[in-house]
């Protein structure tokens, strides 16, 4: 009974041993998957060397303010309007877009690239005469590299504070 059964397993050892040789896959396990690399997700994450800048002017009946605003070349601006006034005001920055009425109490945002090269951008309301009563400004696209030094400095002023 022993002997017999040594030679049972003798022929089944020796016959997964021919099914590897020849290169098929024993029964035993299963269905095969080609490539588990197939699962490995490539994420390739852009990164922007711009910044996203966030300016807020406040409308008033009948100015904004401020009427002044500075943003770097290429920049991406998000410029929220809120209008603090007691009548309908927009935002349009001529050649660029807009930011179409607002109500009295109410915010809206608008999302701009500034352009490449430094230049001066106009502002108005475009409601009634409300650019002639004083709601224009400017938005000045100039490199400011000089505040970013200036800034730089003051950074390492308070770290070295803080040692
Ligand atoms: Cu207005």
């Amino acid at each position: 009974m022993q002997f017999r059964l040594s030679i049972l397993m003798g022929v089944l050892v020796g016959l997964l041993a021919l099914g590897l040789l020849v290169g098929g896959t024993p029964a035993v396990y299963g269905g095969s998957h080609e490539n588990g690399d197939a699962e490995v997700e490539e994420e390739v994450e852009e990164v922007k060397e711009t910044d996203l800048v966030t300016l807020e002017v406040v409308a008033t009946d009948y100015q904004f303010d401020p009427a002044e605003l500075t943003v770097n070349p290429g920049d991406t601006v998000k410029l929220t309007l809120v209008n603090a006034g007691e009548v309908v005001h927009d935002l349009v920055i001529e050649d660029i877009g807009k930011i179409s009425a607002v109500d009295p109490g109410d915010t809206a945002s608008m999302e701009f690239t500034a352009p490449d090269e430094p230049t001066t951008l106009s502002f108005h309301c475009s409601i009634g005469d409300h650019q002639r009563e004083g709601m224009e400004g400017i938005i000045e696209v100039v490199s400011c590299e000089e505040e970013e030094e200036e800034s730089k400095e003051e950074d390492e002023k308070e770290y070295s504070d803080e040692e």
